[in-house]
């Protein structure tokens, strides 16, 4: 009974922590997470261009982009823009759509940057649609020359077993 009990408990902990956890980078490393804030753009509720968390250098010619999530079926944008121009911001690819998995994990390997903003402060925007809203996480970066990088660890880009998406522009969203 006592076992039985403590086991209940902790299912709906985990439920708990799991429906309020929306997603969060994993690579680039986020500016914030704040998980009441996630749904105010363009960065979840922190500064576009605060810079003190430190700045992470991405290659131009390809760099990964992983997640962990807490929701199914949902659509990604990649987008990033200048500290010199914050609220412009730049899609690095299409749109991707989860059709299988992507939970808890996703990374996408091989971003293309912006080759003239090489040595330029930016920004980066990892927008989520999911059922629960519009999602939203930035990291602060630079593009530097090179790449594509694949020097990267699991715990930085991997995905879940099963796990497909599409790419393609959609005005609407139908999730899972
Ligand atoms: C990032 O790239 C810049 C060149 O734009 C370089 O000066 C700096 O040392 C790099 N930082 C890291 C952590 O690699
Ligand atoms: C993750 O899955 C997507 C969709 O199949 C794929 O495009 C991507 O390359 C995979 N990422 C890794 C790190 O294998
Ligand atoms: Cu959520």
């Amino acid at each position: 009974m006592h076992l039985r009990l403590s086991n209940f408990i902790l299912t709906l902990f985990l439920s708990v922590q799991l429906v309020s956890a929306h997603f969060f980078l994993r690579y680039p490393s986020y500016i914030g997470y704040d998980d009441v804030n996630q749904g105010t753009g363009p960065c979840g509720g922190f500064t576009s261009t605060d810079r003190s968390g430190g700045v992470t250098n991405l290659t131009v010619n390809g760099f990964p982009i992983g997640v962990t999530s807490t929701h199914l079926g949902v659509y990604y944008e990649f987008k990033a823009a200048l500290v010199s121009a914050p609220t412009t911001w730049v899609s690095l690819t299409q749109m991707s759509h989860l059709t299988a998995g992507g939970y808890p994990y996703y990374c996408q390997p091989q971003i293309p940057g912006i080759a003239a903003w090489v040595g330029l402060d930016a920004i980066l925007q990892v927008i989520q649609h999911a059922s629960d809203g519009t999602l939203y996480q930035c990291a602060a970066i630079k593009f530097v020359s090179g790449g594509p990088w694949t020097g990267y660890t699991t715990s930085q880009c991997r995905n879940s077993t099963g796990t497909s998406a599409e790419w393609g522009n959609w005005a609407t969203f139908t999730f899972r």
